[in-house]
């Protein structure tokens, strides 16, 4: 009631453009007539943010009457994109404010292209997390998204000379409208120090931690709405000095060094970490791991006692999913929390910690499986060493008693003693969870049969799959207006809350006449996508030639070099006359590199030098075209998708977990190649196998291979056209006569091939000749294209929550209807 007393905020035109010009003037201190395109921008995000509060407040409401059961997602990252346009279809009131600003001789675009992106994260998994918050939400899913607030959020890739470079991200630069600081939720955190253990006058067993550092974490908010209705926050820590603690105790009378202290602890969340799936093993990285899941822990018993529920009673109240094993320190942490500072019996704390946390597994690449040396760890957090410990004896006697035997257990061992002894936190979130999935049904399947075989013999019934989904109300609904225009004109608007809906597209898929405004819309699309990428590079590409598009994370596993491959073997073909078969094709890269993986760095550079030869030469330019579109991010994703003809999936199979962008291609109608890895297996299953370009080994015939001894060189031997494609890595040709510039890939493809492209190399080149052989005939294209978008319902990450729910969670969503 107090809710419904709360002024009303109207979703009219006129009542948009009055709350609007007030922003602007009472917030801003402008008119229109000199603000600034920011200023503008910032007027208009204020007055959506006051919409979106009003939806997150009746939601915490409605979920705090119904004594919901909540989802505490915990992620290192979050990747959002721009919140402005997603807020207002959410709010469905694109169309209004659009209007309410051409009234001001304004344009709602140029104002959404104003909009910094906060780039929490590095690529899949951050932009995962965003995904299963809208969906959260939409659904009415009692939930926060628990994570870190990094100053600088993934850097800002240039490229400079072909070679990529990093820029800081300064997001926060001009101040972040979606936001609101909440100083009084601030928790202290302690790092480094002794343990002290005693037995009380009680005889209970106590232990104290004795911090050396001391710090605090400040929540900062910011609303996740979802469609129509619901609304849920995304819980972000900074972390900042104890003012008393600095000032009073340890430092009395010296000023600078308390000063000193204090920017020593806001570093703590400076930065974010800009590898993926490649360790760096840094102290401050687990630092901050800690930092946000103490924080958000604290939080989650404040939520529960202060209800007046019983801490006994946590994990009845509250699930909390682990995104990957960058959160997993929790496991240590909540049984810290209960049994030093809640005083409750180990027995007891373990059963509530294994019945509250659930683990998400993202990757089976063994170099990508977290560990932290036991010395880092027992140096900044010394009570969670031993608890660690505790946990594992207990665990390793269970073993014991079920016959296990030394190998076996050592095997399973939280604790790796093989090299630099370490804790395995894959292992640490497996025995601390009830539950543990992989991102698609052939990762989730890996999972069990070998990265985590001995846990699912042990406990069969923990293990499980939800196949990830991607939030088609932003990739679709926001980046693709027009299609998203002509579906709902064929089936009505409902596919927004139910993808599946789609389904009813199947029945227009021969029709010449939707066939052909289906290829306008995607031709109008790869124009903007043109402009667009002519301005960032100067390079033109007429939009009449196929999109085949590539965008991901710089790794070798994703082998954009096998790409490039393709693409020399397309140059030779037409420098020798041979042009039967290829049609005119745009390849379209983008992506980024960790700054110190060099190999990625180098394939970046060589898909440059590969634009540069192919753009320039006079034979093939108008046949080819190869851009490098710099900085790819959530914001450029959102205008490549609904562009794409063709959409490159081609990992080694039994690499890549999942993947979305390649849900995110399909749902825009773009046609897959692909190999039989990750989600693509089932992706292709739901378009059907005459819908989809499959090549490549499965992933047994990978693991064949490697077993029965890998030679790349015969490849390269039996292939005439590959070795003549190889040979020109080290021609001098791409390289301004720099014979040595690209050995290193090319040695590498020759002496390991860790990622057999060599052996996928012919199976590729086929299916890419059967593809332009398609596009050379549009309506068989565009019956595809339109039967990959019919049939790409199950990929909505409305489905994936659902099946978290229902699988995992055991949580009824709550819709809170307006
Ligand atoms: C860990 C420790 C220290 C520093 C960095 C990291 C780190 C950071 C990010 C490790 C991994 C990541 C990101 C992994 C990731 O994005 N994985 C992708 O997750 C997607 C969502 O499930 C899948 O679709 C992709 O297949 C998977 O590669």
């Amino acid at each position: 009631s107090q809710i419904e007393n709360t002024e009303k905020i109207g979703f009219s035109k006129e009542e948009i453009k009055a709350s609007f010009l007030k922003k602007l003037f009472y917030n801003l201190g402008r008119v229109p007539q000199v603000a600034t395109e920011n200023d503008l921008y910032k007027a208009l995000a204020l007055t959506v943010r006051d919409r979106a509060f009003r939806q997150f407040v009746r939601s915490t409401a409605e979920f705090a009457q119904k004594d919901a059961r909540a989802v505490a997602y915990l992620s290192a990252e979050y990747l959002p994109g721009p919140h402005l346009g997603k807020n207002l279809l959410n709010l469905e009131i694109t169309d209004e404010t659009r209007e309410a600003l051409k009234e001001l001789d304004l344009d709602l675009d140029e104002i959404l292209r104003e909009e910094v992106e906060p780039g929490l994260g590095n690529g899949g998994l951050g932009r995962l997390a965003s995904c299963y918050m809208d969906s959260m939400a939409t659904l009415g899913v009692p939930a926060i998204g628990y994570g870190i607030r990094y100053e600088f959020g993934i850097f800002n890739q240039n490229i400079k000379n072909g070679w990529q470079s990093e820029e800081t991200d300064l997001w926060l630069h001009y101040g972040n409208p979606w936001e609101v600081v909440r100083p009084e939720i601030a928790y202290e955190i302690k790092f480094g120090g002794r343990t002290e253990h005693w037995v009380d006058e009680n005889d209970k067993y106590q232990v104290e931690w004795i911090p050396d550092s001391e710090l605090k974490g400040t929540a900062y908010d910011t609303p996740i709405l979802g469609y129509q209705s619901n609304g849920i926050i995304m819980r972000l820590w900074k972390a900042e000095a104890i003012e008393s603690f600095d000032f009073s105790v340890y430092n009395v009378g010296d000023y600078y060094k308390a000063v000193e202290k204090k920017m020593r602890s806001e570093n703590l969340t400076k930065v974010l970490y800009p590898n993926d799936e490649n360790l760096s093993g840094k102290e401050l990285r687990l630092k901050q791991q800690y930092f946000f899941v103490s924080c958000s822990l604290q939080d989650i018993i404040r939520l529960q006692l202060m209800q007046g529920r019983k801490l006994e009673d946590l994990h009845k109240k509250f699930t909390i999913q682990l995104n990957d094993t960058h959160p997993s320190i929790a496991v240590a942490e909540l049984m810290r929390l209960l049994v030093d500072e809640h005083q409750m019996e180990w027995v007891d704390a373990w059963n509530i910690t294994k019945n509250t946390f659930a683990y998400t597994n993202h990757t089976l690449l063994p170099e990508a499986l977290e560990r932290w040396s036991v010395g880092l760890l027992g140096r900044l957090l010394p009570r969670h060493l031993e608890i660690i410990y505790e946990i594992n004896n207990r665990f390793l006697n269970e073993l014991k008693e079920r016959n296990y035997n030394g190998e076996q257990m050592a095997r399973m061992s939280l604790i790796d003693e093989s090299g630099e002894t370490s804790v395995r936190m894959a292992h640490l979130a497996t025995v601390g969870s009830y539950k543990v999935n992989g991102v698609s049904a052939l990762h989730s399947g890996l999972l069990k049969k070998q990265v985590l075989n001995d846990f699912a013999d042990l406990w069969p019934e923990k293990f499980t799959n939800v196949t990830n989904g991607v939030d088609h109300r932003r990739f679709l609904g926001v980046s693709n207006p027009r299609l998203s225009e002509l579906i709902s004109k064929k089936i009505g608007k409902h596919w927004l809350t139910d993808l599946m809906q789609l389904h009813q597209l199947e029945k227009f898929s021969d029709d010449k006449t939707f066939q052909k405004k289906w290829m306008e819309i995607k031709l109008q699309n790869k124009k903007e996508l043109a402009a667009h990428m002519e301005e960032r590079t100067g390079i033109s590409v007429d939009p009449k030639m196929l999109f085949d598009v590539h965008v991901k994370r710089i790794h070798e596993y994703k082998r954009q070099h096998l790409k490039v491959l393709h693409i020399l073997s397309l140059y030779k073909r037409l420098k020798n006359g041979d042009d039967k078969n290829i049609v005119p094709t745009a390849f379209i890269f983008g992506g980024k590199a960790a700054p110190g993986y060099f190999m990625a760095k180098l394939i970046i550079k060589l898909i440059n030098s590969v634009g540069d030869l192919v753009n320039n030469d006079e034979q093939v330019k108008d046949r080819l075209k190869v851009v490098f579109l710099p900085n790819f991010n959530v914001k450029q994703a959102q205008v490549v998708y609904p562009a794409a003809d063709l959409s490159e999936q081609i990992s080694l199979a039994g690499k890549e977990a999942s993947g979305t962008g390649n849900m995110k291609f399909a749902l825009n109608g773009a046609l897959t190649v692909g190999t039989l890895d990750g989600a693509n297996v089932e992706i292709r299953e739901e378009v059907g196998d005459e819908n989809f370009f499959l090549f490549g080994q499965s992933t047994e015939e990978v693991q064949k291979t490697r077993a029965e001894g890998y030679r790349p060189y015969k490849y390269y031997e039996q292939n005439e056209e590959l070795r003549e494609v190889l040979d020109l890595l080290i021609s001098g040709e791409l390289s301004d006569g720099d014979k040595e510039l690209f050995r290193p890939l090319y040695n590498n493809l020759l002496q390991q091939d860790p990622y057999q492209l060599l052996k996928d190399y012919q199976s590729y080149i086929d299916k890419q000749e059967e593809i332009h052989k398609v596009w050379s005939k549009p309506g068989e294209w565009a019956k595809k294209s339109i039967l990959n978008v019919a049939n790409i319902g199950k990929f909505s990450s409305d489905r994936s929550i659902k099946d978290y729910c229902t699988t995992i969670w055991k949580i009824d969503p709550v819709r809170v209807e307006d």
